[in-house]
């Protein structure tokens, strides 16, 4: 097989050169245009070429037309000469592009067989933490770290131990309401959150625990008057625990209701369910948050929410200090994987989980173990 380059100022004369010069059995392999001379490629002229091949056997090129007036015909490779400095840019350009379409394949491949770099018992663990809705990302970075620190040493029950000791690391210690032992320590917490995840059932929960079992002094503020029934639905609270309970309509309304109660351990601040994607709202509860000064927002998700939505909730409320999470509905979903995603990409602190509509039984300080235990466990 041969094969040679052929140069010309038109397609046609350089395929005219080929045919000329290899016969009508020449195999197109390659025909480009370039540009010759010029600076790297500007202003040059174009020129067209056509590298072409034919068999050994029928390369018969005619001698009257070999040698005489053929001085842009080239064997290749043409290193060193003038043409074949012209190609080189060309060849590294095409050679750049294979590099960096190789590498994208590459990638993909790595993506695709990570899994199946990990051992079985390792595998079966990321299939789990999927269905538990924990996100890819985070379920392949903690299967690489529990590779690293495991090695091949693993056994289905050390996978399990591992992964669960680094979602207890990332779901750090949670931080439950606590209450100095000397001075001034009034806790002022706000609950905001979209609607119906248990925001005022959760207040509820506080409130009575706070008063009838720790004997704190509470108070319960209510911004929340856009319904007649959320009103009615915490003053029966109220009653029922024996605290009082004031029902404010505007941000002066809230600090004046704070100022009479100074005297008050815990002050539990509801406000109105907001649909994360209605900006007034979210203005007008901001400028409830700004006249209370809160100690902390806890903002109130349900675990039974898409964890693609609660994405875009935490991303609506982030104008919004929120201080702690609180998770409600856990009694509804057994994959608490979202819990971790949110904590993972928030860095925010856990604080109560519930898991029932009983007030107050159905609330505890989150426990890092047992949602650990749920995300790396079957369902
Ligand atoms: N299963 C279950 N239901 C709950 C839990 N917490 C609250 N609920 C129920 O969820 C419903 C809504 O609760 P609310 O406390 O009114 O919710 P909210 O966030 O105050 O709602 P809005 O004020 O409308 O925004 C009620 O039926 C509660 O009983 C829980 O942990 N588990
Ligand atoms: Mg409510």
């Amino acid at each position: 097989m041969r094969v040679k380059r052929y140069v010309a100022e038109t397609l046609q004369d350089a395929m005219l050169k080929v045919k000329m010069d290899m016969g009508k059995d020449a195999v197109i392999l390659h025909t480009r245009k370039f540009k010759e001379g010029g600076f790297f490629g500007f202003f040059g002229k174009v020129m067209f070429e056509v590298t072409a091949a034919v068999e050994d056997t029928v390369y018969s090129p005619a001698p009257a037309v070999h040698s005489k007036n053929q001085p842009e015909v080239h064997a290749l490779p043409a290193n060193g000469e003038k043409d074949g400095q012209e190609e080189m840019p060309d060849i590294q350009e095409e050679l750049k592009e294979m590099k960096s379409m190789l590498s994208e394949v590459m990638t993909q491949i790595d993506v695709s067989q990570d899994l199946k770099a990990f051992p079985k018992s390792m595998q079966k663990q990321y299939q789990i933490m999927i269905e538990n809705d924990v996100e890819d990302r985070l379920a392949k970075k903690l299967l690489k770290d529990a590779m690293k620190k495991l090695g091949q040493e693993e056994t289905a029950e050390t996978v399990r131990e591992c992964l669960d000791q680094q979602i207890i690391k990332i779901l750090k210690k949670p931080k439950p309401i606590t209450f100095k032992k000397l001075g001034l320590s009034q806790q002022l917490i706000a609950l905001v959150g979209p609607t119906g995840v248990g925001k005022t059932t959760t207040i509820a929960k506080l409130a009575a625990t706070f008063s009838i079992v720790d004997k704190k002094k509470v108070a319960l503020i209510t911004a929340d008057t856009y319904r007649v029934a959320a009103v009615e639905q915490l003053k029966t609270y109220g009653e029922i625990i024996g605290i009082p309970i004031d029902v404010v309509y505007t941000p002066q309304e809230l600090q004046d209701a704070l100022a009479k109660h100074t005297d008050k351990d815990l002050i539990l601040i509801d406000t109105a369910g907001r649909s994360h994607k209605n900006t007034g709202q979210m203005i007008e509860l901001q400028s409830f948050i700004e006249a209370a000064g809160p100690t902390d927002i806890f903002l109130v998700l349900s675990a039974t929410t898409k964890y693609k939505d609660m994405q875009d909730i935490v991303n609506s409320y982030s104008d919004i200090e929120v201080t702690r999470l609180v998770f409600t509905k856990l009694d509804e979903t057994s994959s608490l994987g979202a819990i971790l995603n949110v904590v993972s990409n928030t860095q925010k602190c856990l604080s109560y989980v519930t898991a029932g509509q009983n007030v107050p039984d159905d609330i505890e300080v989150a426990d890092p173990v047992k949602i650990a235990n749920m995300i790396t466990g079957e369902r």
